[in-house]
């Protein structure tokens, strides 16, 4: 795939692409980003966290200042839109971002060990009628080159939908069940948080990952607790406001749906 500019259209996700997130649980779409996306967004995230004061304050986020466009990059709003829920109305998003964190790991540090989210109740993943409801998903901007088992975030592929308990041996670090990948920088991989998957040691010692974590499911679920200021959500145009919503459907009393978004109709 080659770089997508932030202001194109969106790009639909294929049926291909459909059948391999179903499968395995997730996604990797390598090399969207432009470069000058990319280094904007690397320098947010080192002055994040080398430099804060350097930032106003409302850009002091890794879903504010450069980073915020990909909240609803080009890339991967056609794929949320399968896989959590297509825009209501042509000016909200069915999705939502419900939290964002930025990394830097340096060689020899890991993440957390191997873990699963949500596999039952409404933030599980799930198809029905051919539609994929992925619950609690996870969008990891990966803006360093990941090479071949020398870090990422590897995926137990197919364990979003197993029907045995994962047992112990499985619980650890294995390389032959948990699939790895190899990407440029600018890469980005979209999972189902119900696959079991590990924040493994990163191993190159010539760059550190730096990479953002944000997290969405549908406009009608929530897991992560928002904790972002509205202040922040201000900067951003209308539509990507609506990934910020208030989680509800359709209010009786005033004969409204949720397809808008408003400080008094922000996601807590
Ligand atoms: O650190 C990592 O690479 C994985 C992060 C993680 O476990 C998660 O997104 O839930």
């Amino acid at each position: 795939m080659s770089a997508i500019s932030q202001n194109a259209d969106p790009v639909p996700m294929t049926e291909g692409q459909k059948f391999f997130f179903d499968l395995k649980g997730w996604l990797l779409l390598p090399g969207v980003l432009e470069p000058s996306l990319i280094e904007a967004c690397r320098e947010h995230l080192y002055k994040l966290k080398n430099e804060p004061e350097s930032l106003p304050v409302h850009e002091r986020y890794s879903l504010a200042g450069p980073t915020q466009e990909l909240i609803d990059h080009p890339s991967i709003v056609g794929v949320l839109r399968e896989i959590l829920a297509p825009d209501p109305s042509p000016d909200a998003y069915g999705f939502r971002c419900e939290s964002s964190f930025a990394m830097t790991r340096k060689k020899g540090q890991s993440g957390a060990p191997p873990h699963c989210g949500p596999i039952v109740g409404p933030l599980a993943y799930r198809v029905l009628n051919g539609r994929i409801w992925s619950g609690l998903t996870r969008v990891v901007w990966e803006l360093t080159e990941v090479k071949q088992g020398k870090g990422g975030t590897p995926i137990m592929s197919g364990s979003h939908k197993a029907n045995f308990p994962v047992p112990e041996v499985y619980r650890e670090f294995n390389p032959s069940m948990y699939e790895s990948y190899e990407c440029p920088p600018g890469s980005v991989l979209i999972f189902s948080e119900s696959c079991w998957h590990y924040g493994v040691e990163w191993k190159d010692s010539t760059q550190d990952r730096m990479a953002i974590f944000n997290c969405y499911n549908s406009y009608l679920a929530q897991w992560h607790k928002v904790n972002l200021p509205a202040e922040v959500i201000a900067q951003m145009p209308p539509k990507r406001q609506t990934a910020f919503r208030g989680v509800w459907g359709h209010n009786f009393h005033k004969g409204q749906h949720n397809n808008y978004y408003t400080t008094d109709n922000q996601a807590l």
